[in-house]
């Protein structure tokens, strides 16, 4: 298993639509045990393999809070099949944008079919954060942020505080 490098706002590649996977071969295996390891070492929850650069419709996940207890959770694929009215409420955070949080809606339960590790059709009733994550994650596969939902003051003064970090960032390297 090998690290991979997380992509971060701002980043035009982060922003593509991923395209479905037509065959769950040891490639893209690697490829998910990579993205797990990744997010695990972040450490995150969630991430989609656009994170590290990948335009495929895969997302690896795991919510368990003990280290000792791993539940990791592969989606290939994934398609929303039904979502509730009602919407629930949660502090979100991104890989992709980091050190912000911001408290954003979406519906409460959601029903998704994918393939699984094995490339086995598979469904997800999900509610609580498992809802929220998987929906966070699928919109990573059509190039959405958290932040795109949030106003447009809010959002761009967090597109130019994270350009301004990648801008020191670079600085101090090149000194
Ligand atoms: O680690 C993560 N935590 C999180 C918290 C609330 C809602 C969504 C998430 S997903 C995030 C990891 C990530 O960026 N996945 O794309
Ligand atoms: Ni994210």
């Amino acid at each position: 298993m090998a690290l991979r490098e997380i992509l971060t706002e701002p980043n035009k590649i982060l922003r593509e639509k991923s395209v479905n996977v037509d065959i769950v071969n040891k490639d893209i295996q690697i490829l998910m045990d990579d993205m797990l390891e990744t997010m695990y070492a972040a450490p995150g929850i969630g991430l989609a393999a656009i994170q590290v650069g990948v335009p495929k419709r895969i997302i690896v996940m795991d919510l368990s809070r003990d280290e000792k207890e791993r539940a990791p959770m592969f989606f290939i694929n994934p398609k929303i099949t039904w979502k509730a009215d009602e919407d629930s409420t949660y502090e979100e955070g991104c890989l992709s944008v980091p050190n912000q949080f911001a408290k954003i809606d979406r519906p409460k339960n959601c029903n998704v079919n994918y393939l699984d590790y094995f490339g086995e059709p598979k469904t997800l009733v999900a509610e609580g954060l498992l809802a929220t994550c998987i929906q966070h994650e699928m919109d990573h596969l059509e190039g959405i942020l958290f932040i795109d939902y949030l106003s447009k003051l809010k959002k761009s003064m967090i597109i130019k505080k994270l350009s301004k970090n990648k801008k020191e960032n670079v600085d101090r390297i090149v000194v």
